[in-house]
């Protein structure tokens, strides 16, 4: 029963904030400063590999009930390393819409399904309705209005949108998890960053507005507890349902009593700066999917976050829930 308020959050913050928003990160961190302080939602696409793992799943859910957040699409990623046409896009596609629909959002949020491989090359784009999609809303705003797209997957739609259409690197923000950086250090990735290196690539060499979280040292550190989903999260409807059903249902989580949530990292950074460490460097020569070579003084700058504040996050997650269900209950009044 998450739509009504969902609905109702959208209604409170249609145009009339149009005019503070000057670049995702800076918005936000205005947000964090002066708390209570109403601000523009920020325009958001979340393009996830949502089959391949349970993460994602948790993490679009935080995405749905964030009041920051106007979401303006759910996109689906394939997950395999191959530049031929596999149905790995298809399975996240399903997933996608059968979380939308659990938690009554299919007819509002638009759900274009994603390109069905990697790209065989920096300059070839794999072209579907998710890039269109992303292309389309960049369009809808400005340099002053961007669109933050957030890859929880191969980030294979959003380089190719920008392939596609050049013109929306300055209406766009990009923010992507998985390749590694420790001690200053740049490093490749365990699984989204091998799975489309050419499209890291794109991204990376691109002058696109850009916001990394590594996974293998940092986000690595986010676990939600299999017995606070239960008492949290049963019996509170069909979405919530699905997320608690797919835990105890997918092969590596079943019976596990904590997991690690990577991506659900990802949306608690950038809806909570202040829990989280960013700082902005030099962006990596990206030599391969296993190799990179460091440039400190790279004129391309990049925010990466360095650290979490993992504890926090995962209490801000079970808040979230929390004050979504007290708004669903008065709702229900
Ligand atoms: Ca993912």
């Amino acid at each position: 029963m998450v739509n009504r308020s969902l609905l109702k959050l959208g209604l409170c913050y249609i145009p009339v904030l149009l005019a503070l928003s000057t670049n995702f990160w800076n918005n936000t961190l205005i947000s964090a400063q002066q708390p209570g302080k109403s601000v523009t939602p920020t325009r958001v696409i979340i393009d996830a590999d949502t089959a391949n793992e349970i993460d994602d799943l948790y993490a679009i859910a935080r995405g749905l009930i964030a009041p920051e957040f106007q979401m303006e699409g759910l996109t689906s990623a394939h997950f395999t390393r191959s530049t031929e046409s596999n149905d790995s896009v298809q399975k996240s596609q399903k997933l996608n819409e059968q979380l939308l629909e659990a938690f009554g959002l299919s007819n509002r949020i638009q759900h274009p399904i994603g390109g069905d491989r990697a790209m065989k090359s920096p300059a070839d784009p794999v072209d579907s309705p998710a890039a269109r999609w992303i292309i389309e809303r960049a369009h809808a705003g400005s340099s002053q209005n961007k669109l933050l797209v957030i890859a929880l997957g191969a980030c294979t739609n959003l380089a190719s949108a920008l392939r596609l259409d050049p013109t929306i690197e300055s209406k766009v923000t990009f923010a992507f998890i998985d390749g590694d950086f420790k001690d200053g250090k740049w490093g490749p990735g365990i699984f989204n960053w091998k799975n489309d290196i050419a499209a890291v690539k794109v991204i990376f060499e691109s002058n696109v507005e850009y916001i990394h979280m590594p996974a293998r040292t940092v986000s690595v550190e986010m676990e939600l507890q299999k017995v606070d989903v239960d008492r949290f999260l049963r019996g509170e409807g069909p979405g919530w349902e699905l997320l608690i059903q797919r835990w105890d249902t997918f092969p590596r989580t079943a019976n596990k009593p904590k997991k690690v949530m990577w991506d659900l990292a990802l949306i608690e950074a950038l809806l909570r700066p202040e829990l989280a460490t960013a700082v902005t460097v030099g962006a990596p020569i990206i030599l391969s999917a296993e190799h990179v070579e460091q440039f400190p003084d790279n004129p391309r700058r990049i925010k990466v976050f360095k650290a979490i504040d993992a504890d926090r996050m995962e209490s801000d997650f079970w808040e979230a829930v929390r004050h979504q269900r007290e708004a669903d209950a008065n709702d229900a009044r």
